[in-house]
């Protein structure tokens, strides 16, 4: 993470030198998103229907919900539904092979027991932009700017081998226009919302899709699916003898990522530390992206450690009494369905379709997004806690299936609409 840091403050540096001094408007336009142009060629090698999954990396370590979702979700579609139809798949990176024990692909091929036979790989960042297009080819991406990377590669299909125009599989994982303020990301979202290349839905948890549905945007026919708890994660939380709950406030830290409204989780901690009269007794923990510290009031502590490995995480959802994750989205977001699972009591939001006391009785969802109100759902979770420190645990989950692998019905809805793209 250290590193994904050095790395942008050069490239901004770098801008900043060709350009002037650096500005809103050229993070906006030209960092926020990784726009690549795939050239296609003709594959005439290739003859057995492929799913081709394109990613802007593979790296494991790198991967946070969203790369790992688009990951294992397909995977575990091509596991129940496809690799006995003679399907193969291909993951399309936009970045360099990760070293082999990094490869996110490869620990979701090992743990689900994909035959790695049918599965490949082809690594766009290693000198070509060039992609093998051949006649059964389909293609499915999360992020939006996937479509129009991927949309030369169905064009070429369609002319070179004179097929029909095959619809492109959309994992929508959030409405990502609102990821950018309005500017050409946001106006190039919409178009690839919009554009009339037939678009086959797969969504990310019945929220999302119920707002993307309200905005109006145009599709052929769609399959959702529900968040749920991250395989490695739940082991962990289902194991016995867990880490005890300590006085610790876990907090999803993101400055890189807007949606994760990072001001309000700092003002809010701030104003938290300098009201509760026992904020001396407690830790707050800053995980996600690491963040210069920031100065709490009253003797509480703050350390920031980054992006965790996932057992690292989990150990750290185990000893927190309380959970700060914020997130400007209709999407439920995973880290506060992880902290309220863990027995923290979780500080978070709601947003036009989601109610996230739906999920958990731990769920302290805020009225207003206001720091000194959200300062105040803090210093009624920690006094929860200091009045009775099983609080956590005695709180249940209101959606059970959380806890479970995705609906191996909803997983053959997805396989279905992935073979019907393909006749
Ligand atoms: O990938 P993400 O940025 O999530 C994306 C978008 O947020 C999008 O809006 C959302 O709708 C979509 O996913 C589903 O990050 P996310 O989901 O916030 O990542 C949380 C996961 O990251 C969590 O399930 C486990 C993992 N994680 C770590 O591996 N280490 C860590 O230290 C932390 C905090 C999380």
């Amino acid at each position: 993470m250290a590193f994904g840091n050095w790395k942008q403050r050069v490239r901004l540096a770098a801008t900043s030198l060709r350009w002037g001094r650096g500005s809103r408007y050229f993070e906006d336009e030209f960092i926020q998103f990784n726009m690549v142009d795939l050239v296609p060629v003709a594959d005439h090698d290739c003859n057995r229907p492929r799913l081709n999954v394109i990613a802007p990396n593979l790296s494991a370590s790198r991967a946070f919900g969203g790369l790992a979702t688009q990951i294992g979700l397909p995977l575990e579609v091509f596991k129940n539904c496809l690799a006995d139809k003679g399907w193969l798949i291909r993951f399309i990176s936009y970045a360099s092979a990760p070293a082999a024990v990094d490869n996110i692909v490869s620990e979701y091929v090992n743990r689900l027991g994909v035959e790695a036979n049918s599965v490949s790989f082809h690594y766009v960042g290693e000198g070509s932009n060039k992609v093998p297009v051949a006649r059964r080819d389909l293609f499915l991406g999360s992020l939006w700017y996937n479509l129009p990377s991927a949309l030369p590669l169905m064009q070429f299909q369609h002319q070179n081998f004179e097929t029909p125009r095959r619809p492109y599989i959309s994992l929508v994982q959030d409405y990502e226009a609102g990821f950018h303020p309005w500017s050409s990301a946001y106006m190039m979202t919409l178009s690839a919302y919009d554009s009339d290349w037939p678009k086959r839905i797969v969504f990310n948890s019945s929220e999302l899709a119920s707002f993307y549905k309200a905005q109006g945007h145009k599709f052929e026919q769609s399959v959702t699916f529900e968040p749920v708890l991250n395989a490695r994660l739940r082991d962990s939380l289902l194991k016995p003898n867990p880490p005890p709950k300590e006085r610790q406030i876990i907090v999803y830290g993101r400055p890189g990522s807007r949606r994760n409204c990072f001001y309000l989780v700092r003002k809010s901690l701030e104003i938290w530390s300098r009201e509760y009269t026992s904020a001396g007794a407690w830790r707050v923990l800053s995980v996600g992206d690491q963040h210069d510290p920031f100065t709490l009031s009253g003797g509480a502590t703050l350390e920031v450690v980054g992006k965790l490995t996932l057992a690292q995480y989990a150990d750290q959802l185990h000893r927190s009494a309380v959970g700060l994750s914020l997130m400007a989205s209709p999407h439920p977001s995973y880290p506060p369905l992880e902290m309220a699972h863990f027995g923290a009591l979780t500080v978070c939001n709601n947003f036009q379709c989601k109610d996230m006391a739906a999920w958990h009785e731990n769920m302290m969802p805020a009225l207003l997004m206001d720091p000194q109100h959200l300062a105040q759902q803090l210093i009624a979770a920690c006094a929860r806690f200091d009045a009775d420190a099983a609080t956590g645990f005695k709180g249940k989950t209101l959606k059970p299936h959380y806890l479970n692998d995705v609906d191996p019905s909803v997983l053959q809805e997805i396989g279905d609409l992935i073979i019907q793209s393909m006749a």
